[in-house]
């Protein structure tokens, strides 16, 4: 078995165990780089799928400039939603399913035509862009207290686990995404708050980065792909009993309960 393959496995055995694990790059592989690392990632995607998982699309992490600044790149990172990780909106999370989850808000885009890079800009994004909605995003590092370098999120699928949508699709052109507000509230306390700029500037140019990105191995952004954008929040730690609620203006509500 390649080292990625045994890598990968070693993530989605502490994801189906729920438990944490050591990074990678502290003994398995110190000198895992980037590259690498969406080498794991692409394992490990290829394990979900021989399940019987199906991909909804792709998500983009660390797309605020804060995050970025944090882990010393330039540029966000991205990962996949699989339908075994959506939650009705207004539904449960249970917490036993978790690790040590926390929830942000984010835009998400249903994609209509396919997007290939490079050189796609924001606006050739919204042009092929069907609906956007509003969504909650549960992350759940499978690493001990959610510390890790670079690559170790890369491979660790940047550290996603449950989406809920929102029900109300919209057409992009009814908004200015990067104006549009949003409140993330738990238990009716407003724990963040941000605008759809916190994502490299626009929704729309993340996955125009997206698309640019996946053109470096040849892949595209798909029709049919409900891409999250990336977080307009920071990321709010969960615990058992929250009433989380994601306020996106003009786009809707979206919710859950932790249980
Ligand atoms: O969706 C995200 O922005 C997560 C990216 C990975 C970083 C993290 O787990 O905080
Ligand atoms: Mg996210």
């Amino acid at each position: 078995m390649s080292q990625y393959k045994e890598l990968a496995e070693y993530l989605v055995s502490a994801e189906v165990e729920k438990r944490e694990v050591v990074k990678i790059t502290a003994n398995l592989k110190p000198d895992l780089t980037v590259e690498e690392a969406y080498h794991v990632q692409q394992e490990l995607v290829n394990i979900k799928l021989n399940e019987g998982k199906r991909m909804v699309g792709p998500k983009m992490g660390l797309t605020s400039h804060a995050k970025m600044k944090q882990m010393n790149v330039n540029e966000p990172i991205y990962g996949y939603v699989f339908d075994y990780m959506l939650i009705e909106n207004g539904g449960q999370v249970p917490l036993h399913e978790q690790i040590h989850p926390k929830v942000e808000a984010e835009i998400a885009f249903v994609i209509g035509e396919d997007i290939e890079g490079p050189g796609v800009t924001g606006a050739q994004v919204l042009a092929k862009t069907q609906y956007v909605l509003p969504a909650l995003e549960i992350i759940d590092s499978r690493y001990e207290n959610f510390n890790f370098t670079l690559p170790d999120v890369i491979a660790d699928n940047a550290s996603t686990s449950r989406v809920v949508f929102g029900t109300s699709l919209k057409k992009p052109e009814q908004f200015e995404l990067d104006l549009v507000g949003v409140t993330l509230s738990i238990n009716g306390e407003i724990k963040d708050l941000g605008a759809g700029a916190a994502v490299v500037g626009h929704p729309a140019h993340s996955v125009a980065m997206l698309a640019n990105m996946l053109a470096r191995k040849g892949e595209k952004v798909r029709k049919g792909d409900v891409i999250l954008t990336g977080g307009i929040t920071g990321a709010v730690m969960l615990k058992y009993g929250d009433v989380v609620s994601g306020k996106f203006e003009g786009l809707g509500e979206v919710t859950f309960t932790v249980t």
